[in-house]
């Protein structure tokens, strides 16, 4: 363990300290949001497709403890194929240090290791957000608090529809996390390109998306800056499917008392068995259209200086 408690990748570290662009990936959508074998493909093509846009991936995860950013494809292939990869959330990352653990990183610890690696711009499929029952449950997802105190640009599908989004932009306001739509303000639902809930900006280009980022650093404006990216209508799960199929997995979840950090892994699997696969295509196109996005973002970013 290095004295910053995390190891940096020396071709990112070139990059951060040239001023090359690079793009932050998170883990836990390949340790638990896809499937086996796919996850590794996904995930290695994530980083090929940030490379064509010549800028430089570092993928985020914890190998044996210690937090890694830039994983090597080899460690890539240890957490996509392990069976002993942890989901782990900023809040873990200590013990998982301690004990040596290997995870996957969620939206909000890959935030965090992000930054803290100078890494400005992150790509995810769907953040974490409000759960429908969080009025009894309490539950809400890390990445929303933890997105409030980092000043990113983090490029999201909105946050997936298994969640409660009206109350999830409420949050998001009452957490001053600034939202853009990207050419438009229809906010997406992840699995579906509008959720039917607005928000009010949109942006045209990553250069305006570079202008509003320097503006709240200008500021010193210490949040997030989210980029709502909606995956292309034609490639959408549509809509009918989609509600039958979320209805039946949010009983199954309650019937079986499902909680906590298993929940969002529980209904992705539960859509991905229920759709015969397809509600897995849309969200690898999801997080292809944000791996593009995010990837032009940090080089407009970069041309500011
Ligand atoms: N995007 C995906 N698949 C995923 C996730 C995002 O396409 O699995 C993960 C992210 O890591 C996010 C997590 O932080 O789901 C949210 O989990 P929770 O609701 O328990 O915070
Ligand atoms: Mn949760």
């Amino acid at each position: 363990m290095t004295p910053s408690g995390l190891r940096i990748a020396d071709e990112v570290q070139d990059a951060a300290d040239r001023g090359i662009p690079i793009l932050a990936l998170e883990s836990t959508i390949f340790t638990h949001g896809l499937p086996r074998p796919r996850n590794l493909e996904v995930a290695l093509e994530a980083e090929d497709r940030v490379r064509a846009a010549g800028v430089v991936p570092a993928t985020i995860g914890v190998v044996d403890g210690t937090p890694v950013v830039g994983l090597s494809r080899a460690e890539i292939e240890r957490l996509s194929t392990t069976d002993e990869a942890v989901k782990l959330s900023l809040r873990d990352l200590p013990v998982a240090a301690a004990k040596r653990l290997d995870g996957g990183t969620t939206v909000a610890a890959t935030a965090y290791l992000a930054h803290r690696a100078g890494v400005r711009v992150f790509s995810t499929g769907g953040l974490g957000g409000v759960h429908r029952d969080a009025p009894q449950t309490f539950d809400e997802s890390a990445d929303l608090p933890v997105l409030a105190t980092l000043p990113l640009v983090v490029v999201s599908a909105g946050v997936k529809s298994i969640l409660d989004i009206p109350l999830t932009l409420e949050r998001l306001e009452t957490l001053s996390l600034t939202v853009v739509g990207y050419r438009t303000t229809d906010y997406p639902g992840f699995y579906i390109a509008d959720s039917g809930f607005d928000i009010e900006y949109s942006v045209d280009s990553p250069a305006e998306i570079a202008a509003v980022a320097a503006a709240r650093d200008a500021l010193g404006i210490p949040s997030t800056l989210l980029v709502a990216n909606p995956v292309d209508a034609a490639a959408q799960l549509p809509a009918e499917l989609h509600d039958e199929v979320l209805g039946r997995a949010l009983a199954d979840a309650a019937a079986q008392g499902v909680s906590g950090h298993d929940t969002t892994p529980f209904l992705l699997d539960y859509m991905q068995r229920e759709t015969g696969g397809r509600s897995l295509d849309v969200n690898v196109a999801v997080y292809r259209g944000n791996v593009s996005l995010g990837a032009e973002i940090a080089a407009a970013l970069a041309g500011q200086g």
